[in-house]
């Protein structure tokens, strides 16, 4: 039995370890900025974690062999702890956690504490049950006033958002399903929700941050690449959050310009 034991735990742990290695469930490539010191953070931490993990889960199998109950001959042993051991693997993993956060700090802080640059290009995402919505603040760079009272997400963009289109700055906003950005340039993003938590995730670019109703959270990241990008929301927010999926669209400049000029044109 100790031995079908060992046997059972260690295969648990290499076939979990060789899934990680190998890769097999990973994200898309990196086309952000931020990607490669944040796949730098991932790898750092899943070896420190990997190498604690198949050490504890291989002693874990050795200890459940050679504890084997081998016959009523043999005396049981009570032990009350030892708080040298304890205090030793408390503070290791209080190193490492600690050490892990610091490491990690700067890399998450920069996308969220630092403002975005002046030549960023300004895009509002809303999360609601069950869609994504991207506004451009058009020539005047400015929002224009949205009012609760005039959300109707049945009639879709301009007016699931309760955009006031009284207010001037309304007049030239352009409202998309689909999130258009130019390539190389930062995106300084403010992220709202309607209803419920959404979080807006990008996995290409790295991306990750929850949508909170009532608040406005600015955010900001670089992509590198042009190309076809897939969004989740990644907080489950309903019996729709399955299907809660959009596009980020990194076209050339000349290309985005060109979208929104057409898409202006057609609110005309
Ligand atoms: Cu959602």
């Amino acid at each position: 039995m100790g031995l079908a034991l060992l046997a059972i735990i260690w295969l648990i742990t290499f076939a979990s370890t060789y899934f990680f290695i190998a890769k097999t469930w990973w994200l898309p490539a990196g086309m952000s900025v931020a990607a490669p010191a944040i796949d730098r953070q991932f790898t750092v931490t899943f070896i420190a974690m990997g190498v604690v993990f198949v050490l504890a889960q291989c002693t874990l199998g050795l200890f459940a062999w050679k504890y084997r109950d081998q016959g009523s001959a043999t005396k049981v042993g009570y032990s009350h702890g030892n708080i040298k051991l304890e205090v030793i693997w408390t503070t290791l993993t209080a190193i490492l956690f600690i050490g892990l956060n610091l490491m990690g700090s700067p890399i998450w802080a920069a996308e969220r504490f630092e403002p975005a640059k002046p030549d960023s290009v300004p895009v509002e995402i809303t999360g609601m049950q069950f869609a994504w919505y991207f506004r451009y603040p058009g020539a005047d760079g400015k929002f224009g006033k949205t009012d609760p009272k005039l959300i109707d997400p049945s009639s879709g963009n301009e007016a699931a958002l309760g955009i006031d289109t009284s207010d001037p700055a309304a007049k030239d906003d352009v409202v998309s399903g689909t999130m258009f950005v130019p390539v190389n340039r930062q995106v300084d993003m403010t992220l709202r929700a309607i209803d419920v938590i959404h979080s807006f995730f990008v996995p290409s670019m790295r991306f990750k941050q929850d949508a909170v109703p009532g608040l406005a959270i600015h955010m900001h990241f670089t992509p590198t690449q042009v190309g076809d990008y897939e969004i989740a929301c990644a907080e489950l927010c309903g019996l729709g959050h399955y299907k809660m999926h959009g596009m980020v669209k990194v076209v050339s400049q000349a290309d985005f310009d060109k979208w929104i000029a057409e898409r202006e044109a057609a609110k005309q």
